[in-house]
């Protein structure tokens, strides 16, 4: 008995010296967590309603990963950092399709980093210098999305004051009478860039009863009109923002003009469905 009470107090005595060599007090990390992630504005730029999903974080230059917020992580250095973050998003509304957004700038700043402790960031990020707005319908007046190319007279974007993300919002009804809705931009944007190299997207606030398609209507040289309808979302009951990218179906039509245009129908199971619209902006890059 006393034989093994010494070979484990020697057993103990030696883990716990072998613990000091093997984890020195240095490799106790500090915690860097997200406390929420934000988009500042300035005129002319819509909302502040964003949906960055992840952080991209580098401190003092290294690549520690993508982070959601309100979750801590580890990181291997401590006293005053740089950090830089980059805003993640879930491209077109997916979220196996994760990337940085590039319309937004990263987000720079110092830190002081603790061991044991979390130090808490809210990154703020706006829009680069670069960024076009080509449109940005917020329903607060007339809205663009007048023309109608259903054959149901009825089914329209109307506006509403449901509490929305921001004011008024667009809201289309369906129901069994008038089941289908295909709406498009009055104007025509020309100005949109077919290089593959300065991206396009258009963001839109939403929240929907049913699965929508968003697309765009290119308009060529002899006049004739082609819809895309390159894009999808689902069903959301609280309002959602979706980053949808444009650039590959831009540089691949590369037609002069096209209108934005939504389209959906009512599933035969449903009596009656609502899909709301807000803050819908059509940005692209112009390096
Ligand atoms: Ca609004
Ligand atoms: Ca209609």
């Amino acid at each position: 008995m006393n034989k093994l009470y010494y070979f484990l107090l020697l057993i103990a005595s030696l883990s716990v010296y072998s613990c000091d060599v093997i984890n020195p007090e240095e490799d106790i990390p500090a915690y860097i967590e997200f406390e929420d992630f934000e988009l500042m504005v300035n005129g002319g730029q819509g909302s502040t309603f964003e949906k960055i999903t992840e952080g991209w974080i580098y401190v003092n230059g290294d690549l520690i990963g993508a982070f959601s917020d309100n979750k801590p992580f580890p990181v291997l250095h401590e006293g005053t950092a740089e950090i830089i973050v980059d805003p993640g998003i879930h491209t077109n509304g997916i979220s196996v399709r994760t990337q940085i957004y590039p319309l937004y700038n990263r987000f720079t700043a110092q830190v002081e980093l603790v061991k044991g402790q979390i130090t808490k960031i809210t990154p703020k990020f706006s829009y680069i210098d670069e960024a076009v707005f080509i449109f940005i319908e917020d329903f607060s007046d007339t809205h663009i999305f007048s023309v109608d190319r259903d054959n149901y007279p009825e089914t329209f974007i109307d506006s509403t004051n449901i509490g929305g993300i921001d004011g008024t919002a667009g809201v289309i009804k369906l129901d069994a009478n008038n089941p289908v809705i295909e709406v498009a931009s009055s104007f025509s944007f020309s100005e949109l860039p077919n290089d593959n190299i300065n991206t396009s997207f258009l963001e839109i606030t939403y929240k929907t009863d049913i699965p929508f398609n968003i697309g765009l209507i290119s308009t060529d040289s002899y006049g004739l009109k082609q819809a895309y309808y390159s894009h999808g979302l689902n069903t959301k009951q609280e309002w959602n923002k979706a980053y949808l990218d444009l650039t590959e179906l831009l540089a691949s039509v590369d037609a002069p003009t096209y209108q934005v245009s939504f389209r959906t129908s009512l599933p035969s199971d449903l009596e009656e469905a609502f899909i709301y619209l807000d803050d819908i902006k059509l940005v692209h890059s112009n390096y």
